[in-house]
């Protein structure tokens, strides 16, 4: 087994590689980050890792994995036996692919426009969420994770109106019940929130 060096910030987009670390259950240490602090003023060890100075950030073996999608992909092709990728099914593998990137690319930049922008973006996710239980349909994966930690961050800063984005409460719900979920929640708030 490598050996991982976890960098993360409560809360941050770094929750939802530190749930996947739950789910396969890897041993890894953690570091934490502070967003507060400017970039500049960041451990330099941890800049001279990222010069973005984002997380997540991991570092496996000497390797330094950076982006949420990449390291949740990374975690889910390491841990087969944790079904967290729908490997060798192309059609299932392309919707995941498409599901993170609207996620990274859309979804994430949306909160920091307001309500009302961000309404419309997370109602297009409630939308093709749909009523199934999970992003691909019947199976739970990586897309989940990712999709989860986007909507946990907005509907707790924003608040949006109970009922208005009932797929994606529903789906919420679904998630904040695996164990996996629950153990990355209780250590982040034992950590302490620290988000800007
Ligand atoms: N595209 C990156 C976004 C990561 C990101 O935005 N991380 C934020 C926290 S949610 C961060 O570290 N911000 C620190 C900064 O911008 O100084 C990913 O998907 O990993």
């Amino acid at each position: 087994m490598a050996s991982l060096i976890f960098y993360l910030s409560p809360g941050a987009s770094s929750m939802a590689p530190h749930i996947a670390l739950h789910e396969v259950g890897e041993t890894f240490e953690s570091r934490v980050v502070s967003l507060k602090q400017k970039r500049e003023a960041r451990p330099a060890e941890f800049l001279a890792l990222n010069p973005e100075g984002k997380v997540p950030t991991l570092v496996a073996d000497g390797t330094v994995l950076t982006e949420v999608a990449a390291i949740l992909y990374w975690l889910a092709r390491r841990h087969p036996e944790a079904n967290l990728w729908p490997a060798g099914d192309l059609a299932a593998e392309t919707r995941a692919i498409s599901w993170m990137s609207f996620i990274a690319a859309t979804v994430h930049p949306a909160r920091a426009r307001g309500l009302d922008y961000a309404m419309q973006i997370f109602g297009i996710a409630d939308q093709r969420l749909g009523k199934h239980d999970w992003a691909l349909g019947a199976r739970y994966s990586i897309a989940d994770i990712h999709l989860f930690r986007l909507y946990w961050r907005f509907a707790n800063a924003l608040k949006p109106p109970v009922g208005s984005l009932p797929n994606l409460e529903a789906h919420h719900e679904r998630m904040m019940a695996r164990p996996a979920v629950r153990k990355t929640i209780e250590i982040e708030t034992a950590i302490g929130y620290d988000l800007p």
